[in-house]
């Protein structure tokens, strides 16, 4: 039977990211993604204007009817979120529908590049975190791995010249493994003109190398997110997973410079995706 996953997200109308990208990624790796809207936007917050349309009130109402309905979940995956009362919904969720079989992904979106999103402050920060220590697997970036540390950003990137920096993420990231049985995996790792990810379980790291293009792209951080959750839920291994997602970002990137782009938009993973097929003839 296809596996399920309940994708707690925003749905940005550019910016190929959130549940554009989840539903198509999961999709393709022959997951059901099945979307609970956390605000709908015009486009994601990096563009100069953007129009959010907070859907808090209506989010209940997906947890009644699908508990009325049944609904079994073999994971849920979390990401944006458009305030700090949606971080209440989602643990009082994962507490109603997690079974001894479901994996609980949390991508503690907060900001990029040492700096919050517009919508994000201390407080939400702080609730994040919470909402980090009953995941199975976290996804932050290198930034919001520092936010869940409490690591000042400027100061751990100033160490990255040094041969120890690998080390030394190894140990900020050990910080962030909340329960034993907690995997992390970090994005945005950037050293000596590289980009890494890692992953990070107890006693484990492991730092997947990429070319870095020189721009953030929006969306990135959920691309790969969306196939690590794809991937789990297909049983494979963490490591492998953010192998496959660092490259099928890295090649994607690759791809969509050769032609005039805009970082805001994202990158142009579309004609890809077949990469990412679970089934293939
Ligand atoms: O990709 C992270 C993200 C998701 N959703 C919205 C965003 C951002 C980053 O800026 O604005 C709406």
């Amino acid at each position: 039977m296809t596996k399920t996953t309940a994708v707690i997200n925003d749905l940005s109308g550019f910016g190929k990211c959130s549940l554009t990208a989840a539903i198509a990624i999961l999709s393709v790796m022959g997951i059901q993604p099945c979307p609970l809207p956390t605000a709908i936007l015009t486009n994601q917050t990096g563009y100069k204007n953007h129009y959010c349309y907070d859907f808090s009130e209506h989010m209940n109402f997906y947890t009644e009817m699908w508990l009325k309905n049944n609904a079994h979940f073999d994971g849920i995956y979390s990401g944006y979120i458009a305030g700090e009362s949606q971080v209440d919904f989602i643990k009082k969720f994962i507490e109603v529908f997690k079974k001894s079989d479901t994996k609980v992904i949390v991508d503690p979106v907060m900001g990029d590049n040492g700096k919050l999103y517009s919508a994000y402050n201390k407080n939400t920060c702080d609730k994040i975190k919470e909402l980090a220590k009953t995941a199975d697997i976290i996804t932050p970036n290198l930034t919001e791995l520092c936010i869940l540390t409490g690591e000042d950003f400027n100061s751990v990137m100033k160490k990255s010249d040094s041969d120890f920096f690998f080390e030394y993420i190894e140990e900020v990231a050990d910080k962030a493994i909340f329960h034993d049985n907690m995997k992390i995996a970090v994005t945005g790792i950037k050293k000596d003109g590289f980009i890494y990810n890692g992953v990070f379980e107890k006693g484990n790291a492991d730092f997947l190398k990429s070319k870095e293009y020189g721009s953030s792209f929006s969306g990135t951080g959920d691309i790969f997110s969306s196939i690590i959750c794809g991937s789990v839920l297909n049983n494979t291994t963490l490591s492998k997973a953010a192998y496959n997602a660092t490259k099928f970002i890295e090649d994607v990137i690759k791809e969509t410079i050769k032609e005039p782009y805009e970082k805001n938009h994202g990158i142009d993973f579309e004609k890809y995706l077949y990469k990412l097929a679970v089934y293939k003839e």
